[in-house]
């Protein structure tokens, strides 16, 4: 798919990084703030849902493991929404984000993140169809239940798994 509309300009002087319990907020970061955050670097192959691959790409960042640490947040349940500053949001269960398995990006090839790419941060979760890394993400939203993101609302599937080809809503 292409991007839901033009590509925001985000501002580090005024970027903020939240943490929600439905509209309770947990915590949050300033970009200087998230910048002293652990950084970790992954090295691996993405997925898009319509045809390509890139393979071996570096990234790094934040893990979401490091970030709830920091916080001290321990999730309050088992589905939570990335959600960004074009609108876009994409639903994700937490135990896919934790174990090293994703990251808030900052850096692509040892560089900062281009606006294009979704800079300055978006989410990487390089396991599933890459809809679900959010670009120019502002924060993360948890969720009683497992609530429809942006493309999840318009026929993709909840999940979004690329090994077993989960593109639209009733793919197994
Ligand atoms: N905020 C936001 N994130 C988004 C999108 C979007 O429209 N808005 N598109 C998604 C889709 S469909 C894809 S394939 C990837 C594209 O990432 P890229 O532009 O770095 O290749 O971003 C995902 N993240
Ligand atoms: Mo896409």
């Amino acid at each position: 798919m292409l991007a839901k509309g033009p590509t925001p300009s985000v501002d580090p002087a005024i970027w903020r990084f939240t943490i929600h319990d439905g509209s309770q907020l947990l915590a949050q970061w300033t970009w200087a703030q998230f910048e002293t955050l652990p950084q970790t670097v992954w090295r691996g192959d993405i997925h898009c849902v319509t045809k390509w691959s890139k393979l071996d790409t570096t990234w790094s960042g934040v893990t979401i493991d490091d970030l709830f640490q920091s916080a001290g947040v321990t999730p309050p349940s088992a589905y939570l929404l990335a959600e960004s500053h074009d609108d876009y949001d994409t639903n994700l269960p937490v135990a896919d984000l934790l174990g090293g398995k994703a990251m808030i990006a900052t850096r692509f090839a040892g560089a900062p993140l281009a606006a294009e790419h979704g800079g300055p941060a978006r989410l990487l979760v390089p396991h599933l169809y890459f809809w679900k890394s959010a670009k120019w993400i502002k924060g993360l939203r948890f969720t009683a239940r497992d609530e429809a993101g942006f493309w999840e609302q318009r026929g993709y599937h909840m999940y979004g798994d690329p090994w077993r080809e989960q593109r639209y809503t009733n793919d197994p």
